[in-house]
């Protein structure tokens, strides 16, 4: 058996969160930990499709995906939750729902220059435009951690390194 763990990343859009906590959960599954992903494309859609982009709904967006979190990681879980969660008095509800000892609050951090460069779905050229609004880092602002228990440098670092770095961190506790 393992811990039941909350791997909660935190970010830009595009800065590389469901592509580091779908490497890990890959790197997890293969240890024969029991792990589920929570990110926008499955929560956005479903449970919270009632809910936009303004502050108040980005706050009931967390609120709700804190809950489930709890309640999967209750379940016996590793739970990895991506969502930009850019407000830091969320993130730190769900920490005090979670427990402090069960919550890893990682930080993919990557300047907003380069995100927006990337630009993987277009979703910064429509912000810009005004297609879009409340953006996070355009036009929405975004709370970064100061004290991360995991700092990623997603411009800097390979995706390996990044994944290194998160399993030295991680692996020690959900054995203990
Ligand atoms: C930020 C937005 C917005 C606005 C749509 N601001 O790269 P993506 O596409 O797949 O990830 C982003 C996702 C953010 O949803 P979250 O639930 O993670 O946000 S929050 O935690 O702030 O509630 C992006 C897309 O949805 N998206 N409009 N205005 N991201």
């Amino acid at each position: 058996g393992h811990r039941s763990m909350v791997i909660w990343f935190t970010g830009f859009s595009g800065s590389g969160k469901s592509t580091l906590s779908n490497k890990l959960e890959g790197y997890l599954y293969n240890q024969g930990y029991h792990t589920s992903t929570l990110d926008g494309d499955n929560v956005r859609k479903g449970l919270n499709s009632d809910l936009d982009f303004s502050d108040e709904a980005r706050k009931e967006n967390i609120r709700r995906i804190g809950e489930v979190t709890q309640l999967m990681a209750d379940a016996g879980l590793v739970v990895l939750s991506a969502f930009v969660s850019p407000f830091k008095e969320d993130r730190e509800q769900v920490k005090s729902i979670v427990g402090s000892d069960s919550f890893i609050e990682v930080f993919v951090d990557c300047p907003i220059e380069v995100c927006e460069q990337r630009d993987v779905k277009g979703l910064y050229k429509k912000a810009r435009n005004g297609e879009i609004s409340n953006f996070t880092g355009i036009s929405s602002p975004f709370e970064a951690p100061e004290q991360p228990d995991v700092h990623i440098y997603s411009d800097r670092e390979t995706l390996e390194e990044s994944l290194h770095k998160l399993i030295s961190y991680i692996e020690p506790k959900l054995k203990l």
